[in-house]
């Protein structure tokens, strides 16, 4: 029998950091594991380093759930970002071995595909109005079909989803919140502002692109459920494909308040880890979308679970996938999302050509559409080489504080 004989973890830095687990069997099959964690990546790795990888030698690569259920339950401190993050990086791993031996694609072994690609969006924002429509328009001349709209607020500096080029109306639009240093950088918030502000974005971006192209929009934690409920309501006439994040989720009761306001689609779960998270979510539908990372959400084993349950209750996927999201894990997603039914739609932000020199990726992107590839496996290379070339460097995401100083969801 197949053995796995090492479990190393590679950090690199083409960039921004990221944590990959590559598991080796005795019969020499690879496979790898995204375990990024923004800002927090030594802490998954030294989990993996000091505790995952030693118990897992000699065991059988191809025991994907015994493994999952072995780390998860044998760990008894269950959940939380770190271990579910390094528990993903394993289960992908496995799945990426299994696809090797098998000489499938990771999609073949989840049941097939369910469509011919993943309808995908893209980051769009702006300072101004008219850096706003410059933005999409790049994003359709590059064949997104859908795309999120992030916009400065006036009075307030750089906030939430917008990058510094698209703020100053140069350069092309390529938003990364992890800022290198060794504490975080401060942004600075008002909600009230923001939420006078950013109907009359979208009531100019409607005005100019039509009504078909689906928009989205990323609340990023920051409102209570009846702000959440207003400006749900005060963005229902330009027709959302969904609202994300309008508040911070840990009480998942909260979403009826906002349900019971408004009708705008809502999705909601980029930092939950498990399908404990989305419980109340799912089973009172108070979500039309699942945002979770295949990276922070235990893997593809679990996250297909979520998936599984949430398809009982009409509710789809739209899974996380910034450029923290490294390409093995992006690749996970891409299979899981083109095997399960319940497919909503996929975020994807390229990657720097420095990334894609480290992981060497067959997924692509061809008219709005992304797709896996059909290499067996995941469908990632990891290059030693370039990734030694870039160490481990500190960065962070933003802190967000209000005016007056009061420190508030980022
Ligand atoms: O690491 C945090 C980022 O991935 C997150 O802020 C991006 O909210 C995000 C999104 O919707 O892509
Ligand atoms: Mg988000």
């Amino acid at each position: 029998m197949s053995t796995i004989e090492s479990v190393e973890v590679l950090l690199t830095n083409p960039g921004r950091n990221f944590v990959t687990v590559r598991i080796t069997t005795s019969d020499g099959a690879t496979g790898l594991g995204d375990a990024t964690l923004n800002g927090r990546e030594l802490a998954v790795a030294s989990y993996l380093r000091d505790h995952v990888a030693p118990i897992l030698i000699g065991h059988d690569p191809a025991a994907i759930e015994g493994t999952w259920q072995y780390l998860y339950r044998g760990a008894y401190w269950r959940r939380g970002p770190v271990t579910m993050a390094s528990i993903a990086a394993v289960d992908m791993a496995l799945w990426d071995i299994k696809g090797k031996v098998a000489g499938l694609p990771v999609y073949q072994l989840l049941g097939g595909a369910v469509r011919r690609g993943l309808l995908t969006y893209g980051h769009a924002s702006g300072a101004e109005i008219p850096q706003i429509f410059d933005s999409i328009r790049e994003h359709l001349d590059e064949g997104y079909r859908a795309v999120r709209v992030q916009t400065a607020v006036p009075g307030l500096g750089q906030v939430y989803g917008v990058s510094a080029a698209g703020a100053s109306g140069s350069g092309r639009y390529d938003y990364e919140p992890a800022r290198p240093g060794t504490r975080p950088t401060e942004e600075q918030w008002d909600t009230r502002a923001y939420m006078r502000h950013l109907p009359t974005v979208f009531e100019a971006v409607r005005g100019e692109f039509g009504p078909e192209l689906p928009l989205l929009h990323d609340g990023h934690h920051r409102m209570t459920p009846n702000q959440a409920g207003q400006l749900g309501r005060a963005l229902e006439p330009y027709d959302l494909f969904w609202l994300e994040d309008c508040t911070p989720a840990e009480n998942q009761q909260s979403l009826r308040r906002v349900r019971d306001l408004t009708s705008q689609p809502l999705a909601i779960g980029e930092i939950f880890n498990s399908i404990w998270d989305y419980q109340t979510l799912i089973t009172e539908q108070l979500i039309d979308y699942v945002r979770s990372a295949v990276t922070h959400t235990g893997g593809i084993t679990h996250l297909k679970k979520i998936m599984d349950f949430a398809s009982l209750y009409q509710i789809k996927s739209g899974f996380h996938g910034p450029t923290d999201i490294s390409p093995v894990g992006q690749a996970a997603a891409l299979h899981l999302g083109l095997a399960i039914h319940n497919f909503g739609i996929q975020e994807y932000m390229r990657h720097s050509d420095p990334t894609l020199e480290v992981f060497h990726t067959s997924y692509t992107f061809a008219d709005g559409l992304l797709h896996p590839g059909d290499v067996p496996g995941l469908g990632v290379e990891y290059d030693d080489q370039a990734g030694d070339a870039h160490g481990y460097s500190p960065a962070y995401l933003p802190v967000n504080r209000l005016t007056d100083g009061t420190m508030h969801d980022w």
